[in-house]
């Protein structure tokens, strides 16, 4: 499997050595520790690539020092089971700045979410997001045999599969996954070097999209932008260059299971601490957001919603209070240092205009949490907003889903997310950018009875226990074993 380090959905650092790093620097094999992935799409692979007896290739900081490698820098992992191989390329400063603060970060990402305004194409960016991506496919064909499959992650690789197909033998497949939206090709046009991107892409033997919508504009800018490629839409295939490329959409679940168990054993003492140390009132009617501090993710049109929210339902002050927990991400890049700023100002704002002596209406932290506080925090929310102004899928919502486990939890969902089309309109749906209709729906969801609480929980409870990160996987694998066995990519729905 190949994944770019930051890909983890859980964190912006790579859970599968621990953000303090895992491997003590420098040290001999007896002082390795491994942190267990917590969740997401490094714990749903970690059993597979073990099973499979994989190799995992993943970027790590640039001044790493591992003490078990060969001298391809490759570890075995768990050190003691040797279960499987982790292969770490090590990227320079000026790499990481070119390649995943630029090409990857300010163009691909502002790019898929349809924001072409927010585009900076420096210049050497797209020529490191090459030479990254030759690395990556370098370290690849190094394992490739005729049988594999090589899995690749995320809008880091767009490059890479092609590479890879053309040396490594026809029977092996490549498949890719691609965490994040696809744009319309009005915005497609916007991508610097968008046809190496495209052509890239059609390396793969199977690509694969959270939703139909994102894999419909995928067809849509293939067809618009390169000629030369056949697409049939009603099989998602594109032919191109001698071979085919199947397109699939199949929407990404959370640990269902853990989630749901983790937040039952919720420690009191701990909430109440946790509560103590961030000034959350005990007996508060609490809400929720949870996000990296994206200018995806909504948050000043939420806050602006809390506004309405306190100034229309004086009576909810001191009886109401949100925690809003904001993981700051990509802070070398100034669009998001400004968001930052934006976001803390208005908290600050909203937080002046309705406080009192003993109470404030946001409760604002950066501070990232363990996975115990979560889902104590998921469990004891009485409701959750979720307002990104466009979210690939949005694990966010699912994880509060599967952590409501006392029956009594509203959702209020943006339309524009991943999410929506899984959950629907039994999560209480929201136009991000409607303050007022977004202020009306958390008021509902305060004042709805315990039986349409119930009601709509479980029905969302269903669709994330039967869509869980489980079935995501054994999706991805009866697709991939599919393609596999028919190389010439024909058959299928
Ligand atoms: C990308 C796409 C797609 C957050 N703070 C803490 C913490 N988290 C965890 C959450 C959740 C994850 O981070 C965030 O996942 P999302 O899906 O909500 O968002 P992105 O990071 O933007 O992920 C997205 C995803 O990839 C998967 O394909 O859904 O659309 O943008 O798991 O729980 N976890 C802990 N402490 C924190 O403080 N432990």
């Amino acid at each position: 499997s190949v994944s770019d380090s930051r890909s983890d959905p859980s964190s912006d650092k790579d859970p599968s050595l621990g953000t303090d790093g895992g491997l003590a620097r420098g040290e001999r094999q007896q002082s390795i520790t491994v942190d267990e992935p917590t969740g997401g799409l490094t714990a749903g692979l970690d059993p597979v690539v073990k099973e499979t007896d994989g190799t995992w290739i993943a970027w790590g900081d640039g001044d790493a020092d591992f003490a078990v490698t060969d001298d391809r820098n490759c570890v075995a992992v768990p050190p003691d089971e040797e279960a499987y191989t982790l292969r770490r390329l090590e990227l320079s400063d000026e790499a990481v700045d070119s390649y995943y603060y630029g090409f990857s970060n300010r163009v691909l990402w502002p790019l898929c979410h349809g924001f072409p305004n927010l585009i900076e194409d420096r210049s050497n960016d797209f020529e490191w997001y090459r030479t990254v991506n030759e690395r990556f496919a370098d370290a690849v064909i190094d394992h490739a045999d005729e049988d594999s499959v090589i899995w690749l992650q995320d809008y880091h690789l767009a490059l890479a599969p092609r590479l890879i197909r053309e040396s490594i033998p026809d029977s092996a497949t490549v498949a890719h996954f691609w965490h994040i939206p696809w744009p319309t090709p009005e915005t497609f046009r916007h991508c610097p070097a968008g046809g190496h991107v495209l052509e890239g892409l059609l390396g793969n033997d199977l690509l694969g999209f959270h939703v139909e919508g994102y894999a419909d504009r995928f067809l849509d800018c293939v067809d618009r932008f390169l000629p030369a490629a056949g697409v049939d839409r009603a099989r998602r295939t594109v032919h191109f260059d001698g071979r085919t490329t199947r397109v699939v959409a199949t929407p990404m679940g959370v640990d269902a299971e853990g989630y749901d168990s983790d937040a039952r054993s919720t420690d009191h003492d701990r909430l109440s601490s946790l509560f103590e140390e961030y000034g959350i009132p005990p007996e508060t009617t609490l809400g929720l957001g949870l996000d990296r501090l994206d200018y995806t993710k909504g948050i000043p049109e939420r806050l602006a919603a809390l506004e309405r929210f306190f100034e229309r339902n004086p009576g909810w002050r001191g009886e109401f209070t949100f925690v809003q927990k904001a993981t700051p991400s990509r802070t070398e890049i100034g669009t998001y240092q400004q968001y930052g700023d934006l976001v803390r100002s208005e908290v600050k704002r909203i937080n002046r205009r309705f406080e009192t002596a003993d109470w404030r209406p946001i409760v604002y932290t950066e501070d990232v949490l363990p996975r115990e506080d979560i889902c104590a925090l998921y469990r004891h929310a009485d409701v959750m907003v979720v307002s990104p102004l466009v979210d690939g899928m949005n694990l966010v919502a699912q994880e509060y889903v599967a952590a409501s486990t006392d029956g009594d939890s509203a959702l209020l969902l943006s339309d524009r997310t991943g999410a929506h089309e899984r959950l629907g309109s039994h999560a209480l749906t929201i136009d991000p950018t409607d303050r007022d209709g977004t202020a009306a729906q958390l008021e509902y969801a305060l004042s709805m009875s315990a039986y349409e609480r119930q009601r709509r929980l479980n029905t969302l409870r269903q669709r994330v226990f039967s869509g869980d990160i489980q079935s995501w996987m054994e999706t991805q694998f009866d697709w991939i074993r599919r393609v596999h066995d028919d190389p010439r990519n024909q058959g299928g729905p």
